[in-house]
């Protein structure tokens, strides 16, 4: 089996600078020969640098930032990713900031529209453009990719392609293709969620989507909870799978280097048994690493980041204890 390993140097759904230096330090960290030695045939042509996406200035649409620029270079990654989804390669793509998981899962989702979406973060990325403070995109992909409402002031003018390619639901009455979003709620589940704007709240509770906090990590146990995550979108473990990880899911304890830290987070093994339990439904088609900034914190801190980046990409690819 192959993983195509993506480095998208990419910081534009954020302010922080250096989120763009992350793919460079895991793939100098040794990352393609130690899938090689998991026994993964790896293709990793360079990173993707997105010099044709040139943006002639790129105004905020109300307070949402780069609105063009996080379009360019996130289509262009869903034609990478499902270029590599639909030649039977496992897309790893390793960012960048979390803004990138629009192309990621249009990817892959286009090759499997029936897989499910398991996002680990410490937040949701949920905000639609009239929910948003920040105005940042890596905080609004997931709504991005459900289609829900708030997000009209961008989505029609930048973010008309991230639909569902090729399935036939038409509109009666002019009989022309309606839209039909990437994602529904229920092929969505979070885990490790604990900073959750209050409009990010009230959607997932409008649209019923499973989230797994801290709070039900530490109740539950991390091996409860990844059972009743699958038990939730994949319960006959049969539906291919999407993992998207943004390494401040984990404790700034383990992964100090990222722009949006929040204390409270996952610990090392946490965040290895979710990698290591979705490695084995044997149903994982696409995996993001995201949100490693080697540019924030001490030299030791990054090292610390870049290493554990690695090791969840092992460990959702098959590296096991014994
Ligand atoms: C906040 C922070 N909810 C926002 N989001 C972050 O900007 O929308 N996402 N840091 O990773
Ligand atoms: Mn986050
Ligand atoms: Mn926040
Ligand atoms: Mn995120």
């Amino acid at each position: 089996h192959t993983v195509a390993i993506v480095g998208c140097p990419f910081s534009g759904g954020q302010p922080r600078p250096g989120v763009d230096k992350g793919p460079i330090h895991l793939v100098n960290a040794g990352l393609v020969d130690q899938l090689k030695s998991l026994g993964w045939a790896v293709e990793f042509a360079g990173h993707h640098l997105f010099e044709d996406i040139s943006v002639q200035g790129d105004p905020p649409v109300g307070i949402v930032k780069r609105p063009r620029l996080v379009s360019g270079v996130t289509s262009a990654v869903s034609q990478i990713i499902g270029g590599h989804a639909a030649q039977g390669r496992l897309p790893l793509t390793i960012g960048g900031d979390h803004s990138l998981a629009l192309g990621t899962i249009l990817g892959t989702f286009g090759k499997y529209p029936n897989a499910c979406l398991i996002w680990i973060d410490a937040h949701a990325d949920i905000n639609t453009a009239t929910t948003t403070d920040s105005g940042n995109l890596h905080g609004m992909p997931v709504s991005l990719l459900l289609g829900l409402p708030g997000n009209e002031s961008i989505e029609d003018t930048y973010f008309s392609w991230l639909t569902q390619p090729g399935v036939g639901i038409t509109n009666g009455e002019h009989n022309k293709p309606t839209k039909r979003p990437v994602l529904t709620p229920a092929q969505l589940v979070y885990i490790g969620l604990r900073d959750v704007d209050a409009g990010e709240r009230a959607i997932l509770r409008q649209n019923g989507i499973k989230a797994f906090s801290m709070h039900e990590v530490d109740k539950f146990g991390i091996g409860k909870v990844m059972e009743m995550a699958l038990d939730h979108v994949n319960p006959n473990r049969d539906l291919p799978i999407h993992l998207s990880f943004d390494v401040d899911a984990l404790d700034p304890s383990v992964a100090p280097s990222t722009g949006t830290p929040v204390r409270g987070g996952l610990t090392f093994r946490e965040g290895h048994y979710i990698c290591e339990a979705i490695h084995e439904t044997g149903l994982l088609v696409g995996l993001d690493i995201m949100e490693v900034n080697p540019s924030l914190e001490d030299e030791g801190s990054v090292q610390q980041t870049v290493k554990v980046g690695c090791s969840l990409a092992r460990a959702a690819l098959g590296e096991t204890l014994l």
